[in-house]
């Protein structure tokens, strides 16, 4: 058996090219919506992607035409297997065909890619490219980033590494880091918000820590997530771990009132509950409660185990505050950190802390470009 890739506009249009190519007895092992190409490709109506195995009797377009019934449903055919074996060995060879298919379908992608690459790229940049592409930098803004280290070169008089260059252009995109500082003369309030289960909490007893130990200022916490008792005794862990005093605040008058109550404090930090991106209240309650804290800083907590696509969305959902940071957790989980730069390219948003790992206060750090950048070109 062989598996060939169809993309089209949508489901019935990738069918029919299955049909009329491969006959009504191609096997279809997979589909799935894929992005556009082009730097804003994920914003338009993705395609489809039909993946389908035929007999090795010929090349595809030699298999026998067939007359098409009218259209069947395409979701009963992506369902549908031959009858007649047994159950075991078909599930057997469609996990075989599936992995094979998706091995091809990266190698293709991989080829293409080089293809592409090749056509205008200096040569000794091309592996910085693909290097760049297989961290999930975004293809098109890779191969940018590769156009630009080539003008530069041509400008110099002297040839200077192309490594070294990239390294310096991503750093530029990457930009300045944006840590929590602590004002002068004034109390500094900090609010962590994001999705459900993205480290939040945790982020929140790493900074604490930090700045509680490492710069022996004096810190105050306040949580106002009471929506799960849980929530409560794990920063409650924290904070008597680091001897920080810890408020829970049921509403914003309370919050403003522990505010108060820490007027001494160099820096108060305020934990959140989780919030889908989906929640109809998230904007009036996130607004209400940034308002009441009155925060200096904002942070958006982002799971780096979440898609492009998931933090572009929720990054946008947010986009009724007037300022806030992006702060990266769980890079530990992905060995690809191009979701990072891509997401810094597209908003413009300042990224803060980057963590990869759970253990406080250690697993946390100030967004380091020339780290990431490094990281970046590694593959
Ligand atoms: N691998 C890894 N796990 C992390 C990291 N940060 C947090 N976690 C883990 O992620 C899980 C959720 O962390 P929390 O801090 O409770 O997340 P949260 O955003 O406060 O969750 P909610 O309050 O329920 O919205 C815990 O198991 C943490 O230990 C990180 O950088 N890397
Ligand atoms: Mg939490």
């Amino acid at each position: 058996m062989n598996v060939k890739r169809y993309i089209a506009e949508d489901v019935s249009g990738a069918m029919e090219q299955v049909r009329a190519e491969l006959g009504r007895d191609a096997l279809l092992l997979n589909t799935r919506k894929i992005r556009r190409p082009g730097l804003f490709g994920f914003l338009q109506k993705p395609l489809v992607e039909v993946v389908a195995a035929y007999e090795k009797t010929g090349p595809p377009s030699a298999a026998p035409r067939r007359e098409t019934t009218p259209s069947a449903d395409p979701a009963e055919r992506l369902v549908a297997v031959p009858q007649g074996g047994g159950d075991q060995k078909l599930s057997d060879l469609s996990n075989k065909l599936d992995s094979l298919s998706l091995t091809l379908g990266a190698l293709v992608g991989r080829l293409q890619t080089k293809d592409r690459i090749q056509d205008r790229l200096p040569p000794e940049v091309e592996p910085l490219v693909l290097a760049l592409t297989e961290n999930e930098v975004h293809e098109e803004f890779a191969r940018k980033l590769g156009r630009e280290v080539g003008e530069i070169q041509a400008r110099q008089e002297e040839s200077e590494d192309p490594r070294e260059i990239m390294e310096q252009l991503l750093k530029q995109y990457l930009g300045e880091p944006g840590p929590i500082k602590l004002k002068k003369y004034k109390r500094t309030v900090a609010i962590l918000v994001g999705p459900t289960g993205v480290g939040k909490t945790t982020t929140l007893a790493k900074l604490a820590a930090i700045y509680a130990l490492n710069h022996h200022a004096r810190v105050g916490v306040i949580t106002t997530d009471t929506y799960r008792v849980a929530a409560v005794e794990q920063l409650k862990t924290y904070a008597e771990i680091l001897r920080v005093p810890l408020t829970v605040a049921y509403s914003n008058e309370e919050l403003t009132d522990a505010l108060r109550e820490y007027e001494q404090c160099d820096i108060v930090f305020i934990d959140t509950a989780g919030k889908s991106p989906n929640d109809p209240t998230l904007e009036s309650e996130v607004l209400s409660l940034v308002r009441a804290a009155d925060a200096d800083e904002v942070h958006l907590v982002l799971s780096a185990t979440t898609s492009f696509a998931g933090c572009l969305n929720i990054i946008n959902t947010y986009s009724f505050l007037k300022d806030f940071k992006l702060l990266f957790t769980k890079l530990d989980e992905t060995p690809s950190w191009g979701m990072l730069l891509n997401l810094k390219f597209l908003t413009e948003r300042t990224v803060s802390y980057i963590a990869a790992g759970q253990t406080v206060p250690d697993d946390i750090e100030v967004m380091n470009p020339g780290k990431i950048a490094k990281h970046l070109l590694n593959k």
